[in-house]
This record gives structure tokens, C-alpha cells and sequence, in this order.
């Protein structure tokens, strides 16, 4: 009675892994995604289920009959996580609950307020390293603004200070994290056999998780050895009590909710970042627009926290660029019991259900002929909440539910300023008018070997 999902045919024992590149698997979905439609599955160690329409979308949001999964890279992200925020199973693991309801003020629009200061401090200094080495110098898009996402949630989740401006090198601290990720990501693509070869990568992988360990316990040692009124993240996260429960977070479960933080809080907003400047730069008239506003509204006074309430333009520019480039491009999910998809196809309990949001956000059924094109304006906030309505589901950069983004308060209020503090200051131009996108995978998506140079806007004198 069920018809049967489309797919690639695959071989025995290997199934698809010859139709997925392990090194950028949503690539390979997009592209397999064109072929097979909507809704498609393949076989890797068993059955996974790929969907790219707002109508499944919809359908799999519903979280009484669907929930997260933890497969593939997010399992293995969970050997230094565990029931970190990120990482954690769902509500059956307690320390998923009590962290939820004590981060969810420390992490709601009204503390990051509080933040705001911090964040510009980190901003400022990027404004004054692209000042000083002026438009000849090369910009790496990406590697700035990681830079400047790390610095920000390093600085406003533990008062920690990485510095990385300038320096060439990274912290050890981001070092060990980012072989940690990768690392992640490549272990989740083999089989048990095969990793035991990976002798040294393993010793290695499992120590730089210890560095993270150590290094998040002596924040908090010295946080309680000098206590502050700060009203930081690490103080929410030692001193909240969860209303439920009566219970604090434990040690460890804060321990893996700084690392959780610093690995969920920056690469999306860099690559957020980082792909706004790319639709601006290849489109000038959005780009003439989003400055006018700055100017408008802003001018030459130092950026308050109450500018960023009225720049609705940036607001949909940030809004229109994350739906074009969702930079965690895929979610993945799992029926609590068997069930159907879409009307007519079988989906069995647990079966991984990947939602490959790069598809979502464009699905021609809601938004029509020009899907793929930057067109900021659709993103205002009258059509953007009037298509939300009739539509449910068609923009989800930051997932939805009790598992959505905990930290969009936060990345939105961080990009906004960023934004609106470069166009403040610099004209920017593409160092290759030519530049045609290309797109990083690791963890999330960001534009590859993207340049840019700065100008200093000769208004501030
Ligand atoms: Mn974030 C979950 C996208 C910034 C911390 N985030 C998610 C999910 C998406 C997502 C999608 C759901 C993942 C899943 O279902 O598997 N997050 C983003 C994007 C940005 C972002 C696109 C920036 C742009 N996230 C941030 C920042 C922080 C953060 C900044 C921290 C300050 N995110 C989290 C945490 C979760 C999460 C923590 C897990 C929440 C939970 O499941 O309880």
C-alpha cells in the first residue's frame, strides 16, 4: 500500500557510500536531492531519509510524533559533549531538562542585552585591525569572522579572552576544538573496523577533548575563587536554579555546556556573517540599501543597543542570506514510532530523517519563481511573517521546538551589530568581481577562498 521512496539503487554490503562525498555530504544531498525530489532515501549502515519541502518540513516538525536524532557527526560530537544541550538525547536525560530551563533566561533576549558591550568590544577591534591594515591588505572573510564569532562567545559565555586577532595561531583551546570537530566528523564516516587503524588520531582526539575539559574546569575554579555580579553566561549557569527541579547544573554538565556553547556559537554565525557579505557584495543595490539605513539611523554616533531595533533592512538582509545559506544546513530527526510520510511513503521508527534546509528555503511552492535569487525585500517583516503563517516551517536556519537554537537571541543580536558597524565604517569590495560561491563543509557551510578589502569611510572625520 506504501509506494516506495525514490533513491540511488547502491551495491550490497556498501550500500551508498559511492553516491555520498564523505568530506561534504550535504553537497552530495543537494545534488541527489535534484534527482530524486522532495523526499529520497539512501543506505549507509542502514536506511536514511532525506526531505527538501516546506510541506515535509512542516510534517516532520510535529514533535509528537517526530524528535532529534544524534547520528552520524553529532554522535561522535557527543564523546566531549554528552548531555550537553547540543548533544543530549532529549528530555529522558535530566541534565538535558535542567540545563534547558536554567539557559533559556541566561540565554533570552533580555541577558544578552547585557552582552551587548562586550560583543561591541570584540567588534571594535576588528573595526580598528581592518583600519589599520588598510585596502591593500587581503581580507579571508571567513577566517575574520571566526575569529570574531569565538572571541565574542568565549568573552560572553566564560570572561575569557582568546585574543585571536592577531595571531596567526590559535588559541590551544580553539585548536583542540576544531581537531575535535573535524576529527568528529571523520570518525562518524567510518566503520568500527576501519577506526582501529586510527590509532594516533584516536590518542590525539581523545586528549584534545581533555584540553577542553581542563581548560573549561579552571574558568569555573577561578569563577568561584572570584565570585562577580556579572551577568554572564557562566555566572546563569552556576547560580540558576531550575525551576522544576529545585536543582542546579551539575560541574560536569556546565562543563559540557562551555564547550557545547563555543562549538554551537560560532561557526554558524561566521558563516552567517560571511555569506551577508557575499550577497552584498555580488548585489548593489541591496547593499546601497543596507548602508543608507546604517546612516540613517545610526550616522556617525557609536552604535547603542537600541540602533539595533530599527534596522529592519539588515534585519531582512541577515534574514534573506541565512535562507539562501542555512549555515547548519541539515537537521536530523527520527519518528518516535512508525508512521507515514507525505500521505503515501512508509517512514519506520528511528529511521533518520535528514532535513536538508538548503532545499527547504527554497522551495518554489512558497517562494516562487525567483527562490534563488537574494532579494532582501521579501524578508521584511510583513511578508516575512505573513509567508511563516501560510507556510509554517519555510524558514527554519535555527531548527524549531524544544531542540531549536537556544542561542539566536544571541547570534542575531551579534551579526546585527557586526553588520551594521562594518557598513558604519568600511566600503567593502570583492577582491574577484568574478568570484562565483563555493561552499566549505565541515560541521556547517561557509564560502570558500571568499576575499574582500576595506575601505575606511572617510565620514568619521
Ligand atoms: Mn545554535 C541548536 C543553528 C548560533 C547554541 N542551532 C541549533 C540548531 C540549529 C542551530 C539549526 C538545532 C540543531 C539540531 O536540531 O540538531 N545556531 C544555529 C545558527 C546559528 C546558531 C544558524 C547562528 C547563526 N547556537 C548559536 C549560538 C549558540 C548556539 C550563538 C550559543 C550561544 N544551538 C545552540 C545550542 C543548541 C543549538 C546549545 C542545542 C539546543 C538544544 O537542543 O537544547
Amino acid at each position: 500500500e506504501y509506494e516506495a521512496i525514490p533513491g540511488p539503487p547502491g551495491l550490497p554490503i556498501i550500500g551508498n557510500i559511492g553516491d555520498i562525498d564523505g568530506d561534504s555530504p550535504t553537497l552530495s544531498f543537494l545534488r541527489l536531492t535534484d534527482t530524486y525530489g522532495p523526499i529520497w532515501k539512501f543506505n549507509i549502515g542502514g536506511d536514511r531519509i532525506v526531505i527538501g519541502s516546506q510541506a515535509l518540513m512542516h510534517e516532520i516538525s510535529n514533535e509528537e510524533r517526530f524528535t532529534k536524532t544524534i547520528a552520524a557527526s553529532l554522535g561522535e560530537v557527543r564523546n566531549g559533549t554528552h548531555d550537553g544541550l547540543f548533544t543530549a538525547k532529549g528530555p529522558e536525560e535530566k541534565n538535558w531538562g535542567i540545563a534547558h530551563r536554567v539557559l533559556l533566561p541566561a540565554l533570552g533576549p533580555l541577558a544578552i542585552r547585557n552582552m551587548f558591550d562586550e560583543m561591541h568590544d570584540i567588534a571594535s577591534q576588528l573595526v580598528m585591525k581592518w583600519a589599520r591594515q588598510g585596502p591593500e591588505q587581503l581580507i579571508h572573510v571567513t577566517d575574520d569572522f571566526t575569529r570574531l564569532t569565538l572571541d565574542t562567545i568565549a568573552l560572553c559565555a566564560m570572561d575569557y579572552r582568546f585574543n585571536s586577532y592577531y595571531s596567526q595561531h590559535m588559541h590551544p583551546f580553539v585548536e583542540a576544538m576544531s581537531e575535535f570537530l573535524k576529527v568528529s566528523g571523520h570518525r562518524a564516516r567510518r566503520d568500527p573496523i576501519t577506526q582501529m587503524f586510527y590509532r594516533t588520531e584516536t590518542a590525539q582526539y581523545w586528549e584534545n577533548i581533555a584540553l577542553l575539559r581542563k581548560t573549561s574546569q579552571e574558568v569555573i575554579d577561578k569563577r568561584k575563587q572570584n565570585p562577580t555580579e556579572k551577568k554572564d553566561i557562566l555566572n546563569g549557569m552556576l547560580n540558576g536554579v531550575d525551576p522544576k527541579t529545585g536543582e542546579k547544573m551539575s560541574e560536569e554538565s556546565i562543563i559540557d555546556n562551555m564547550i557545547t556553547f563555543l562549538i554551537a556559537g560560532h561557526e554558524t554565525t561566521s558563516g552567517l556573517l560571511s555569506f551577508t557579505f557575499y550577497y552584498l557584495l555580488k548585489n548593489p543595490s541591496a547593499y546601497d540599501r543596507a548602508q543608507s539605513e546604517v546612516d540613517n539611523v545610526i550616522g556617525k554616533s557609536p552604535i547603542t543597543l537600541d540602533h539595533l531595533t530599527k534596522l529592519p533592512y539588515l534585519n531582512a538582509v541577515l534574514r534573506e542570506a541565512i535562507r539562501l545559506q542555512p549555515t547548519a544546513p541539515a537537521i536530523g530527526l527520527h519518528a518516535k514510532e512508525d508512521t507515514t510520510l507525505g500521505g503515501k511513503y512508509e517512514c519506520k521508527k528511528g529511521v533518520p530523517i535528514v532535513a536538508l534546509l538548503p532545499k527547504v528555503h527554497r522551495d518554489p511552492l512558497v517562494y516562487g519563481e525567483d527562490a534563488e535569487e537574494f532579494r532582501p525585500e521579501r524578508m521584511l517583516d510583513e511578508e516575512f511573517e505573513r509567508r511563516n503563517t501560510e507556510f509554517p516551517d519555510c524558514w527554519k536556519p535555527f531548527g524549531s521546538g524544544m531542540r531549536g537554537c537556544i542561542g539566536r537571541p544571541f547570534a542575531w543580536q551579534e551579526a546585527l551589530l557586526v553588520m551594521a558597524i562594518l557598513l558604519q565604517n568600511f566600503n567593502f569590495s570583492m577582491e574577484d568581481p568574478s568570484y562565483e560561491l563555493k561552499i566549505k563543509q565541515t560541521l556547517t557551510i561557509k564560502p570558500k577562498d571568499f576575499f574582500m578589502r576595506a575601505h575606511l569611510r572617510n565620514h568619521m572625520s
